[in-house]
C-alpha cells in the first residue's frame, strides 16, 4: 500500500493515513487502501482495538481530495460517495473499538472519518471542520448524519452551514473530541486507552459497541430490548464465566474471547 500503513503491536493495530504532501487527503486510492487495511485487521481474531491517525505534523486528514473531485461528474460523485460510505461503515461495524487520534487538520472527509470512529482524542494542534459548503457541496461521507447524532442538530447546523473550523478545545466543548492532549501525548494516550480496552472481555466490548450503535437508531424501548438480549447472550460465553470467577477468586480475569 502506498498511502496507508498498518502496524500491529500485540492486540492493538494502528492504521496511519500516510500522504502528508496532500495533508493526507482521501482520494479513491487512499480509500481503497484504507478498506484493505480495515479488512486485514477485521480478519485478525486477536485484535482488541484499532487506532487511526494521520502521518506528518499537520494533518489527520484534510478532507476528500479536492483535486480528484474537481472534475467529477454526478456519476463519479455517486461512486466516490459510495466508496467513502463503505469504508466508514466498515470502521463502525468493526468488532473492536476504533480510536481516532486526531493529530492536526480533520476537515471535511477527515472529520467524517473521525466521526465513524468510536472515540476521538485530539492534539492541541487539531482543527476540525466541515468546510464543504465553501466548495459548493455538502459533506458526502456521512457528516450530516453522524455529526448531528453526536453533537445535536444545532451545533451540526452551525458547523455545516458556516464551514468554519474549530480548534481542539472547542471540539471538546461541543462533544466531538473526548480529550485534548499535547501533541507528543496524543498517541501514548490513545495506546493507553486501547490497552485498557484490550484487557476487558472482548465479546462484551464488541456487544457494547454493537448495542450502542444500533440503539441510537431505535426507540428507548427497542434499544433496551436489544441490550437485554445481548446481556443474556453473554451468559453463554466462557468470558462471562471467567470474568465472574476471577472477580470472586480475587484474581485478574484472563479472557479468551469465547
Ligand atoms: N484535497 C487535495 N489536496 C489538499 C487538500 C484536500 N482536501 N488539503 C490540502 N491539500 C494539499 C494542498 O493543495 C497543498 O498541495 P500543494 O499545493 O503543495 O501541491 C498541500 O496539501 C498542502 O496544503 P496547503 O499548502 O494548503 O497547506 P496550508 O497549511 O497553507 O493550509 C489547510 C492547510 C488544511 C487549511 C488547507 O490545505 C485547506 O484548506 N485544505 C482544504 C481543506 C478542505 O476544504 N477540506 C474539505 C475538503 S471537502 C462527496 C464526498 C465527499 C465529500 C463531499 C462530497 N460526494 C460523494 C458528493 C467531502 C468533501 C471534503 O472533504
Amino acid at each position: 500500500m502506498d498511502f496507508v500503513k498498518l502496524e500491529l503491536d500485540g492486540s492493538v493495530a494502528t492504521i496511519t493515513i500516510d500522504r502528508p504532501k496532500a495533508l493526507n487527503a482521501l482520494n479513491p486510492q487512499v480509500l481503497s487502501e484504507l478498506a484493505e487495511a480495515i479488512a486485514q485487521v477485521a480478519a485478525d481474531p486477536a485484535l482488541r482495538a484499532l487506532i487511526l491517525t494521520g502521518a506528518g505534523e499537520k494533518a489527520f486528514v484534510a478532507g476528500a481530495d479536492i483535486a480528484a473531485m474537481a472534475a467529477f461528474s454526478m456519476e463519479d460523485a455517486q461512486a466516490f460517495g459510495a466508496l467513502g460510505h463503505r469504508v466508514l461503515d466498515s470502521l463502525e461495524a468493526l468488532g473492536v473499538p476504533v480510536i481516532a487520534a486526531v493529530n492536526g487538520f480533520a476537515l471535511g472527509g477527515g472529520s467524517e472519518l473521525a466521526l465513524a470512529c468510536d472515540l476521538i482524542y485530539a492534539s492541541e494542534k487539531a482543527k476540525f471542520g466541515l468546510p464543504e459548503v465553501t466548495l459548493g457541496v455538502i459533506p458526502g461521507f456521512g457528516g450530516t448524519q453522524r455529526l448531528t447524532r453526536l453533537v445535536g442538530r444545532a451545533r451540526a447546523r452551525e458547523l455545516i452551514f458556516t464551514g468554519e473550523l474549530i480548534d481542539a478545545a472547542k471540539a471538546k466543548e461541543v462533544g466531538l473530541a473526548l480529550e485534548v492532549l499535547a501533541p507528543e501525548q496524543l498517541l501514548p494516550h490513545c495506546r493507553k486507552v486501547a490497552a485498557t480496552i484490550a484487557k476487558r472481555g472482548p465479546l462484551a466490548v464488541a456487544k457494547a459497541k454493537q448495542v450502542i450503535n444500533a440503539g441510537v437508531e431505535l426507540s428507548l424501548v427497542k434499544g433496551n430490548e436489544l441490550e437485554q438480549r445481548a446481556f443474556a447472550d453473554l451468559f453463554g460465553s466462557e468470558d462471562q464465566k471467567e470474568g465472574m470467577a476471577a472477580f470472586l477468586a480475587k484474581r485478574p480475569a484472563e479472557f479468551k474471547g469465547r
